[in-house]
């Protein structure tokens, strides 16, 4: 058994997120994290929305909201949103809270003593008109990099391009539309990243086991060489920075926010929170595992362990970081601030959980990005989830029930058939675990696949419902072997498919369990586990088909591409 800490990268406050998001960080981060409580790990997921910074500032101030009010409100959406996707954090803090606060003040006064902090005078966009600096998102303009007229003052969402509000061409507040834009000197806080980058590097170094995509991220940001880095923002919500000449500045929310990983971990668990953070508390033993969409893996390779190194304290540094692409609506962009693509909330008014999370996780973005379709949703809901785990689930039980008065069949012996099933599982469920342990979605979830088609298979050639006529012992046989495989394969689902594989084991008599234990041993015993006798109940349909009239209705509703 092993103590294991997951995060995943922290949602901004700024809305509710898109199914892009949920798939870039949050589901596959619960779906490991279930796997490992599965195998009998110590497991602590920890997540937190990311309420600092312009994205916070500019979104409530559009919603006609106080900010902190925005913040407290739409943590309770997305939180709710989470639980209704059966995202089983084990906290799911605010990076606002007062334990991040004291954190965030507690590195960068570290930083300072150590010699990593530098007061400097910047050069910064400033409106008369509002009164007020205009850092990050607060300023837009033209890209000088690719022309594209919506820029924003840090980056541009057209060609990526990461951008320092004054590099902008014809520049213009976001807040009033003001043109009159100057450029006045403010003071703020660096940090001496530059000094770092040695250490950074052999860090990075020393994880060759990385993914192609996160070493590559981390190297090219090294190679370009680390650049000192304003950790301050002339912004009032935040993080305040307790210095004098400071009053009106807060902290950069890409400082606090992955230190709200370890501040969420405080405030779920005041008195052991150390194990999990502090080499010199027994985090030595930790395993700590990351989820982020690509953008983020800079910030987590780089910037953060500059901020842990620079310390000089003890603290646990990612061991493995799993990075995904972007998952396309229809090949473009899924946008918050557009309303284009499906939303959580939306997702869940038209099909149930467990249908996004096996589409999204089957066809997670990993080795590139890849399209979100609705009829490519409403194919895997269909073939997979319906034809071949719910007919092999429905079909089974029924079956059970008017043939065999729905308890485990007695008689029989296993032949040939079985045998051959016992195998096919042996290597599948060995391949499965294994893409699992490596966090290799697709092809996990491609032969978890298998292994419901299997199913299917195997009762084609044992086909009880003929053999009941002729051969009631082999009927028996088939239908015993097919109630162990399905407990089986609900065990094996429950990752990816917790509600379902809830509502499965409850047939079995296995009602409320957290995290079904995953099943070790040889698929032989791992099929005769059910006691001849145990009365089986049959579920209602455990997935509903997409119908054509769905598709449409969704497709108006979403505004998906037509021609797509
Ligand atoms: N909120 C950016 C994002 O959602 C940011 C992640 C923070 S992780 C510490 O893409
Ligand atoms: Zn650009």
């Amino acid at each position: 058994m092993a103590r294991i800490l997951i995060t995943s990268a922290l949602p901004y406050i700024n809305g509710i997120k898109h199914l892009g998001n949920l798939v870039g960080s949050m589901l596959p981060a619960d779906v490991y994290a279930r796997y490992c409580r599965a195998r009998g790990h110590e497991v602590a997921y920890i997540c937190a929305t990311d309420e600092h910074g312009t994205p916070a500032e500019l979104a409530a101030r559009k919603a006609g909201q106080d900010v902190a009010a925005y913040c407290a409100e739409q943590h309770e959406i997305q939180k709710a949103a989470g639980e209704g996707f059966g995202l089983s954090y084990n906290h799911f803090g605010r990076s606002s809270s007062e334990a991040n606060h004291e954190l965030t003040q507690h590195f960068a006064a570290r930083l300072e003593a150590e010699g990593f902090i530098e007061e400097r005078t910047d050069r910064q966009v400033y409106s008369p008109t509002d009164g007020r600096f205009l850092p990050d998102r607060y300023v837009e303009g033209t890209c000088p990099n690719c022309g594209f007229e919506k820029a924003r003052g840090d980056q541009c969402d057209n060609c990526g391009k990461l951008l320092d509000p004054t590099d902008l061409i014809d520049p213009y507040s976001a807040v009033s539309g003001a043109k009159d834009i100057e450029v006045r000197d403010t003071r703020h806080l660096y940090l001496l990243q530059s000094k770092l980058e040695g250490e950074v590097r052999a860090w990075v170094d020393s994880h060759p086991d990385w993914p192609l995509l996160t070493r590559s991220i981390a190297k090219k940001w090294l190679d370009e060489g680390l650049r000192d880095r304003a950790i301050t923002r002339d912004l009032e919500w935040g993080v305040p920075v307790n210095r004098e000449g400071f009053e009106n500045k807060v902290f950069y929310v890409w400082f606090d926010a992955p230190i709200e990983y370890i501040a969420a971990t405080k405030e779920w668990d005041a008195g052991g929170w150390e194990r999990w953070w502090r080499t010199d508390q027994g985090a030595d033993d930790t395993r700590y595992v990351q989820f982020m969409g690509k953008d983020n893996v800079a910030f987590h390779t780089v910037s953060f362990p500059c901020t842990q190194i620079g310390s000089r304290e003890p603290w646990k540094k990612v061991d493995t970081l799993k990075s995904l692409n972007w998952l396309t609506w229809y090949g473009g962009k899924f946008s918050t601030s557009e309303g284009r693509g499906i939303f959580m909330d939306a997702a869940l008014e038209i099909m149930p959980a467990d249908a996004w999370r096996w589409y999204l996780m089957a066809n997670a973005p990993e080795s590139d990005d890849t399209a979100f379709t609705l009829e490519n949703f409403a194919g895997a809901v269909n073939k997979d989830l319906a034809d071949v785990l719910g007919n092999l689930v429905n079909r089974v039980t029924r079956f059970n029930a008017s043939r065999f008065e729905g308890v485990v069949p007695d008689g029989g012996t296993v032949g040939e058939t079985e045998e051959a099933l016992y195998t096919e599982l042996d290597r599948r469920i060995e391949a499965y675990t294994g893409h699992l342990e490596a966090i290799d979605f697709r092809k996990a979830f491609a032969e978890l696949r298998a292994i419901w088609v299997s199913g299917n298979e195997y009762l084609q050639v044992a086909a009880p419902w003929t053999a009941f006529k002729t051969d009631p012992e082999k009927a028996a046989v088939g239908v015993r072997t097919a109630l162990n495989l399905i407990q089986l394969i609900a065990e094996l689902s429950a990752p990816v498919i917790p509600f379902t594989a809830a509502k499965i084991l409850s047939i079995f008599g296995r009602e409320g369990e957290e995290a079904p234990a995953w099943p070790e041993g040889k698929a032989q015993d791992l099929l005769s586990r059910l006691g001849v006798g145990m009365p089986i109940e049959a579920p209602d349909v455990l997935f509903k088909k997409v119908e054509d009239e769905d598709l449409a209705a969704w497709s108006e509703r979403f505004g998906a591409p037509k021609d797509a």
